[in-house]
């Protein structure tokens, strides 16, 4: 390779971001690879059209089954995440609906972590018994529990760690161990995270999958997903469940989360930064009762930080001394810090996850999962650590004589 061209796979994280993936080329020279914001594909004779479709010649056919914008996308984010191949679909729920639903068949059993996001414990729990499937959730702290549930049919086993909405942590290596010879694959849901702060696939994942609404794409403006693996499994899912079912990415939002990628580097260290201030100041205020966060030493999972993961995150669950009002109090007081669901974003967000994003679960699986009524999920932006702070007190102090009557 010739001097200053140095290949994809041998550059930092931080020069991926923003130089990784297959650009397609553009006649002018521009620096922004174009937008390829077309529906479908031109064909030069009938001949080209049937060879495209019969796979025996290379080329784009029509939106739905592939986009050079996409492909760019796909090929920065898999190599970013240390896999050969991806598939992008138009949101998370898509991508993991269309990862999973490829990997079974009816009569097969799946295990599922007890603590995931809302959405994705309806889709096991729900869509997946109407076809003749077995979700079983179980505690995979002990990854012995892993190794006692795998059956001969179990098709996988499906983690998200750190957990929406409060931070559990699983130890992905120990989990693959347990796995033993199994020919489940392990599938980690690595959108609270992103590749820059853990790589699922060094620890054995054998699919990483990402809500790239949220730290991906980092600007609020998208809702997509974002699956990765080996080239077989990714061919697989979007020859059939994405393909067939169609939950396929716009070409425009892929070229947002270009964009936003460039800069996931620095935005996850300022929003790890400012997380760390937020959390020093929970810490010490009077009104709070608990703080969920990976990087605190009582976190259960605290020696993961700095080993499977290189920084505990931008999201923090916690309780107040009060009872669920006093906590909707709270939020309805703040004033920049918006009540609203999702994370990742240049905002500041909270909200209240047992009434929102986790209000699929039934009230005994949230209880089974540790998500109390009482806990609020704040996802740290990247405004000024000061101002954020300034608004969770404000907020506090302005509810204080609720709580000391209803203390
Ligand atoms: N995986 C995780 C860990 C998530 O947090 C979410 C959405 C999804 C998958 C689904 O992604 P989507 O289809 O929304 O792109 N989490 C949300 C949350 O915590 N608040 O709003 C959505």
């Amino acid at each position: 390779m010739s001097e200053g061209k140095q290949s994809t796979e041998h550059q930092q994280l931080a020069t991926q971001v923003i130089h990784g993936g297959k650009a397609p080329q553009d006649p002018e020279g521009a620096l922004v690879a174009p937008l390829y914001q077309t529906s479908t594909f031109k064909f030069s004779h009938a001949d080209q059209g049937s060879a495209r479709f019969a796979g025996e010649e290379p080329g784009y056919i029509y939106s739905r089954l592939g986009n050079p914008t996409i492909t760019q996308l796909e090929t920065r984010v898999a190599g970013l995440e240390g896999f050969p191949a991806a598939a992008a679909s138009a949101t998370g729920m898509g991508a993991i609906a269309a990862t999973t639903m490829a990997l079974v068949r009816s009569g097969d059993h799946v295990l599922v972590s007890d603590a995931i996001y809302g959405c994705s414990f309806a889709l096991f729990s729900e869509l997946f018994e109407r076809f003749g499937i077995e979700a079983e959730f179980i505690d995979m702290a002990d990854p012995d529990q892993i190794t006692a549930h795998l059956r001969d049919n179990t098709r996988f086993v499906f983690i998200e760690t750190p957990a929406n909405p409060h931070l559990k942590l699983l130890d992905i290596a120990a989990i693959k161990t347990a796995m033993g010879s199994s020919a489940a694959k392990l599938i980690v849901d690595n959108t609270f995270m992103t590749p820059l702060l853990q790589q699922p696939k060094s620890l054995g994942a054998d699919i990483v999958i990402h809500s790239a609404t949220k730290f991906l794409n980092g600007h609020g403006d998208v809702v997509a997903g974002i699956v990765c693996g080996d080239e077989e499994t990714i061919a697989d899912i979007k020859m059939t469940t994405l393909k067939d079912m169609g939950a396929t990415m716009s070409p425009h939002d892929a070229w947002l989360i270009l964009r936003g990628l460039k800069t996931l580097d620095v935005r996850m260290q300022r929003h790890c930064d400012n997380a760390e201030k937020v959390v020093s100041f929970l810490q010490q205020h009077e009104r709070v009762k608990k703080i969920y966060y990976p990087g605190l030493a009582n976190h259960p999972k605290h020696d993961l930080v700095g080993s499977q993961m290189q920084r505990a995150g931008a999201v923090i669950a916690f309780e107040l001394h009060s009872d669920e009002s006093g906590a909707r109090a709270f939020l309805d007081a703040l004033d920049m810090i918006a009540l609203a669901v999702s994370l990742g974003d240049a905002e500041t967000l909270i909200q209240h996850p047992a009434s929102m994003t986790h209000s699929p679960y039934t009230p005994e699986a949230r209880q089974a999962a540790g998500i109390s009524d009482t806990l609020l999920r704040i996802a740290v932006g990247l405004e000024d650590a000061n101002d954020i702070i300034a608004d969770l007190k404000q907020a506090l102090d302005s509810v204080a004589s609720r709580w000391r009557d209803s203390a």
